[in-house]
């Protein structure tokens, strides 16, 4: 990192003055031009700090489980070493879930100053991980038909049909570049620039003005939820791989089901602890919510079956014996 953003604690985006105050620290001001213009943007290394030897060691673990995941084995220059039948001829695509769970590097990508200050301003000093995935993709055997956006549709990433263009917004995604997104060729994301101010998701029609969103290894490109885009297959030979960090409002069901499950992460501060959903009122398992664990006994735990009390030991179980109710 460099040293701004090394020395940048990211607790401090944790209000919407912090937010500001990180926008103007970090030199995020042309970002956030773009991000209203535009509705999307790119943060380079220069300003997250991001140093090549990171992108180059999170490409390599990602390469390692793609061929983990498809029992295969992947090389960034040819893709996988045999054809995955089920994906051929073109959606020779592959995202992997739950990379918080796979890769350790998440944390330093998912707390990166420059990546969270951006996320402040689209989301306010609320927001949380919503998931983290790996996207990769390889050559395919056909080009698109048409005007098609193979393997992936023309979409907004806001869940619900509206995708009203909120402030503050509902998510907002990041794209982690891994490889070099720079010509068609590579299978690049496709925006409709401006289209965030419309609070619609696309129709085929829309197709005709999509651009190829294009930027190096090592940036972060960062969209809020009401853009509409897609991505195109790939018809270079050898691998597009990006880390897809998507962002969202207390108020949203996380795509990923990661409360409780990242207390070391959430011990690097109130923001990492709010990212992870540690001290979330709400979407609790089995175990019950953070902020209160319910007191199993051995006999009662979840791992011997939930809800094993039965109905008439319950302490309300005269007014549940009592039918009259
Ligand atoms: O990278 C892609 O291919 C599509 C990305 C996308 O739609 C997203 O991250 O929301
Ligand atoms: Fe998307």
């Amino acid at each position: 990192m460099n040293n701004m953003a090394n020395d940048f604690d990211v607790d401090s985006t944790l209000s919407w003055d912090g937010i500001h105050d990180a926008i103007v620290t970090l030199g995020l001001e042309r970002n956030i031009l773009e991000l209203d213009r535009d509705g999307i943007t790119t943060i380079t290394p220069e300003q997250s700090g991001i140093t090549p030897e990171f992108v180059e060691t999170v490409r390599h673990e990602l390469i390692r489980i793609s061929g983990e995941i498809t029992d295969r084995k992947f090389s960034e220059e040819e893709g996988p070493n045999s054809a995955i039948p089920s994906l051929e001829p073109r959606n020779t695509f592959l995202i992997f879930q739950l990379l918080a769970y796979r890769i350790p590097q998440f944390e330093e990508l998912m707390l990166n100053p420059a990546l969270q200050a951006l996320m402040g301003h689209l989301l306010g000093p609320e927001r949380r991980l919503s998931s983290l995935s790996g996207f990769i993709k390889w050559q395919s055997s056909e080009a698109p038909e048409g005007n098609r956006f193979e393997p992936y549709g023309l979409h907004a990433d806001t869940p619900i049909k509206s995708s009203l263009p909120l402030v503050p917004l509902m998510v907002a995604n990041s794209n982690f570049l891994l490889t070099d997104f720079a010509s068609w060729e590579d299978g690049p994301m496709v925006v409709a620039r401006g289209s965030h101010k419309e609070g619609r998701h696309p129709l085929e029609g829309d197709a005709e003005r999509m651009d190829g969103y294009f930027a190096p290894a090592g940036s972060i490109v960062v969209f809020g939820g009401a853009l509409q885009h897609g991505s195109i297959s790939r018809m270079n030979s050898g691998m597009r791989i990006s880390i897809n960090g998507y962002f969202c409002q207390p108020y949203i069901t996380p795509q990923e089901s990661l409360q409780g499950e990242f207390a070391d992460v959430a011990k690097r501060g109130k923001l990492a602890s709010q990212l992870v959903w540690q001290d979330a009122m709400n979407g609790w398992g089995v175990h019950g919510p953070a902020f209160m664990r319910t007191p199993f006994t051995a006999k009662t735990s979840p791992e011997v079956g939930y809800g094993i009390l039965p109905r008439e030991e319950h302490p309300n179980s005269k007014l549940a014996l009592d039918n009259t109710l």
